[in-house]
């Protein structure tokens, strides 16, 4: 009986699927390299040339950049950690894939294209951020923080689902454990795909020891925006809870806890040193304490106030981030010391964008350009000319099928991206999409960021907060900061009526189900 079952996954598996063929220009199905972050803006990427880039150069993320493709156009279905994770797993948008909203359980039986890659002779890995709630399934080895994780000394949960606390800073220690798999654990007979999800650069911003005094003394450039009024904007720009003015905490997220009075204080400093073993802490305290204590000196209010808050936040942020980087150069250092890099695809990218103190905000979830974008970096050795710059519009919709076309795996039709190997090869498809399609699910929660859905493409963007019925129209090209809200403008009747009618199109094409 059980051979018998056996046999019919492995014909089932042989119907379904093409044999690993080989690229032309390729000995073996390339191993693909995932690597993602939580929360990366790409203003915060040099590659992509932000007000940033001369302050903070990644220069490590930017060798996948020089080496590969730069997409300028590529964006998220929903700007929120776990429903952004389960649309890359499925290949599906979060109705369909049944992952709305953080705090949701994926299901772990439904199709996702590790599982896949694994049925077709692919060595699986994921380590890091998983925070879908299930045991991940489809992966020889996984390791994965329980919930959004810790910055010092996280813990992990392994194979065996036992929780295990490991020394160290999380960063590191997800680049030495993806590195480990990679060097000494899988099946080198095998092509490989391994997820290295970090938690960095999310919220509270815990940067590495070695990098705490980084960016003392320089003045981070702030937004255009940084003192938006919300004016023209409707509702929701205006009740959202995601000011870095009123709820940035100078406490748990500025790290300024002699700002708080006792017993307030100590809780506040031990949620975010408790945990810190004494070394670690008392390089802590040595650099923060004689910044805070200047801080406090100068009794800052206002906009004044802002301006610093903000500055703490970026250096933090960005601080986070120059680990990320050293990671991402340990990889890319492993992969061409091992001969790997060759058959090797390089994919960086994040769960979704993030407020760099645009509008005067942080964090994500509305369809604004900020957090509706996400930076997406692909080398393809052989494949892709170095320093592409690519404007097509794309989504994290399309990775499943674009990691099953690279290994040559047929893509099932079930999925509702497309594989992007035909754009990394820089031979876009005349039918290639001309809209994208976003859809918000996550209120009432945290931040306070009404429910959602748009339609966008280079040019336009037309958003529906549907619980309030409440409009917003933007013309991008000329207003690219996206604070002229021209939903009443007679000029733009009839392209908002259109825009309406291709938003119906999508939806029936998407299959969603309406939620107002
Ligand atoms: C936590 C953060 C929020 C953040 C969500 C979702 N607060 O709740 O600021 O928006 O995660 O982030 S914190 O004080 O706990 O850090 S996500 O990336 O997982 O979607
Ligand atoms: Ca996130």
């Amino acid at each position: 009986m059980r051979l018998t079952k056996t046999l019919l996954y492995t014909l089932l598996i042989l119907i379904t699927t093409k044999p690993l063929t080989t690229h032309a220009t390729q000995p073996s199905p390339p191993n693909i390299v995932f690597i993602f972050t939580d929360d990366h803006a790409y203003q915060a990427i040099s590659a992509y040339k932000s007000r940033l880039a001369s302050v903070a150069p990644t220069p490590n993320i930017d060798r996948i950049a020089a080496q590969g493709i730069r997409f300028e156009h590529a964006y998220v279905t929903n700007s929120i950690c776990g429903p952004s994770r389960a649309v890359i797993q499925t290949g599906k948008h979060s109705h369909l894939n049944g992952f709305l909203k953080n705090g949701n359980h994926f299901n772990p039986n439904q199709q996702t294209f590790p599982k896949i890659l694994q049925a077709n002779g692919y060595q699986t890995a994921m380590v890091g951020k998983w925070h879908l709630h299930t045991i991940p399934q489809g992966f020889n080895y996984h390791l994965r923080l329980p919930g959004q994780g810790r910055y010092y000394n996280p813990d992990f949960i392994n194979q065996e689902e036992k929780r295990i606390r490991i020394p160290g800073y999380v960063t590191d220690i997800i680049t030495k454990k993806s590195l480990n798999w990679l060097k000494n654990s899988r099946d080198k007979t095998k092509p490989f795909m391994i997820m290295v999800q970090h938690k960095a650069p999310h919220r509270e911003w815990l940067p590495e020891g070695k990098y705490l005094n980084l960016f003392d003394g320089e003045k981070i450039p702030e937004p255009t925006t940084l003192f938006d009024d919300y004016n023209t904007r409707g509702t929701p720009a205006h009740t959202q809870q995601m000011t870095i003015d009123k709820t940035m905490s100078l406490g748990k997220d500025l790290k300024v806890w002699e700002a708080y009075k006792k017993p307030f204080q100590t809780k506040i400093k031990n949620f975010l040193i408790g945990r810190m073993s004494p070394k670690q802490k008392q390089t802590w305290l040595a650099a923060y304490s004689p910044k805070n204590q200047d801080f406090l000196a100068q009794n800052l209010a206002g906009r004044d106030l802002v301006r610093w808050k903000y500055q703490r936040y970026m250096k933090d942020y960005l601080r986070c981030i120059r680990s990320v980087d050293d990671g991402v150069g340990e990889i890319l250092d492993y992969l061409k010391d091992a001969g790997l890099d060759k058959n090797t695809v390089v994919i960086y990218c994040s769960d979704q964008g993030f407020y760099l103190g645009e509008h005067g905000w942080f964090d994500k979830r509305f369809m604004y350009k900020e957090s509706f974008r996400t930076p997406l970096l692909i080398k393809y050795p052989n494949i892709t000319k170095p320093n592409t710059v690519n404007t097509d519009l794309v989504q994290n919709l399309d990775f499943a099928q674009t990691f099953l076309d690279i290994a040559c795996i047929k893509q099932p039709k079930d999925m509702q991206g497309r594989s992007l190997l035909p754009i990394i090869k820089g031979q876009t498809p005349k039918n290639w999409r001309k809209y994208l399609y976003y859809h918000y699910y996550g209120y009432p929660a945290i931040h306070d960021v009404r429910r959602h859905e748009g339609i966008a493409n280079k040019r336009y963007k037309l958003m529906h907060f549907y619980d309030i019925n409440e409009w917003e129209f933007y013309d991008l090209k000329n207003d690219a900061d996206e604070v002229q809200n021209q939903i009443n403008n007679p000029k733009h009747q009839t392209l908002i009526k259109q825009l309406k009618l291709e938003l119906i199109k999508l939806k029936k094409q998407y299959k969603v189900v309406d939620q107002s």
